[in-house]
């Protein structure tokens, strides 16, 4: 695993539970985390059982007893580690968004169609739509449960940016993280919206705006908080991104990604509306999906609760009896278990990189809308 931040953390959760709760075909060594801080990624690797630290990731990758390379950097580095690991013949499964840039996406894109000639497995790690609730959702669209979609409506809000002496981490430059909320978790539910509806997003009209423009460098800290240096640096990304998108049955979308939902901390929701009824799932209650079922009859019509907790859901049967509530962390292990699968069943996993390059271009789509005053902005032409 190259890198050891907050998604360090989130991830060797996943790559620790997976083998001891699902029946793997192949067992998983947690073999060496790299990091430029030699002191601090020894730390990283005791606490969370990793084998070995390193500091130079290149080195690892030429490696003959490394299979699997995990990317949690910042997204400046992801299309350098992950052609580069592919190139080296190692299956790769790389953080959301994919890249920093449509150009980057895209040849990351092109080192894994490459590698996949040679059987190298590539995935994006857009770890929601291996939330329960998320995939039934999703298997419920597919069954025909809400008939011919709509409407689908979804937004992502978070409020750490609130506080103005937030200081100005990686996140909040562009140089690092490519854009800010829109890069961040906007790439969460246009994708999310892609995999439950099985639509492309075609087109797009939004608007992205920085409310503040100026903050205080940052000390030491990499996740969503840090400590407070001398001075002050400028704001280069967005802080919320507002955007309307068309789907590829001419269905429309709203999304809303914003670090600026004053009382919001990590509420993804989506509503997806159809002729024969409607499902909504809200991370902030990530065991339940509502469903709204037209064809029964008026009088019992409304949205019911459904709780996402039974052997039959997806992914639940190897964790707890019915009930007994899963969170945030174990989607990473669902995402492990799915990538280690298909490596050994010789399968493409997903999202793949082509699925990681179709939100880049719909992240770029919205930027150049916003560029000039919200126009319709097709998705994946010259984005100038
Ligand atoms: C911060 O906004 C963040 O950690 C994102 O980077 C993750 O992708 C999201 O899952 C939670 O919020």
């Amino acid at each position: 695993m190259i890198g050891y931040g907050f998604m360090g953390a989130a991830h060797s959760v996943g790559w620790r539970q997976a083998p001891r709760m699902f029946d793997l075909p192949a067992g998983v060594e947690m073999a060496v985390v790299v990091g430029r801080n030699a002191e601090a990624v020894a730390d990283a690797a005791a606490r969370w059982g990793w084998q070995e630290s390193a500091t130079d990731w290149r080195e690892v990758i030429a490696r003959d007893d490394i299979d699997l390379v995990d990317i949690v950097t910042p997204g400046d580095s992801h299309a350098e580690i992950a052609i580069a690991a592919l190139e080296a013949g190692k299956h790769v499964l790389c953080e959301k968004p994919l890249a920093n840039t449509v150009e980057e996406a895209q040849a990351m894109a092109d080192a894994a169609a490459r590698a996949a000639e040679r059987g190298i497995r590539s995935m994006v790690g857009f770890t929601y739509r291996r939330v329960p609730a998320v995939t039934f959702l999703r298997d419920l669209v597919a069954q025909g449960a809400v008939g011919r979609i709509a409407q689908v409506r979804a937004a992502y809000r978070q409020d750490w940016l609130v506080d103005p002496d937030m200081p100005l981490g990686w996140r909040l430059q562009k140089e690092h993280a490519g854009s800010g909320a829109l890069g961040d978790i906007g790439a969460h539910i246009i994708d999310m919206t892609q995999f439950v509806t099985g639509l492309s997003v075609d087109a797009v009209s939004g608007v992205v705006d920085t409310i503040v423009k100026e903050r205080p460098l940052q000390g030491s800290g990499t996740g969503l908080s840090g400590t407070v240096a001398e001075g002050y640096g400028e704001v280069t990304v967005d802080d919320l991104a507002i955007f309307t998108g068309r789907l590829s049955t001419g269905a429309l979308a709203s999304f809303e990604a914003t670090r600026f939902a004053t009382g919001r901390k990590n509420d993804l929701s989506i509503e997806v509306s159809g002729d024969k009824g409607a499902l909504r799932f809200d991370l902030e209650d990530l065991n339940t999906l509502w469903f709204y079922d037209r064809t029964a009859p008026e009088a019992t019509q409304g949205f019911t609760r459904i709780l996402v907790t039974e052997a039959q859901h997806p992914y639940v049967s190897a964790w707890w009896p019915a009930g007994h509530t899963l969170g945030y962390e174990h989607g990473f292990s669902h995402q492990a278990v799915d990538l280690v699968t298909a490596i050994v069943e010789g399968t493409d996993p997903h999202p793949s990189f082509d699925e990681g390059l179709s939100v880049q271009r719909v992240l770029a789509a919205v930027e150049e809308s916003s560029a000039n005053d919200s126009a319709w902005v097709r998705v994946g032409a010259e984005v100038s």
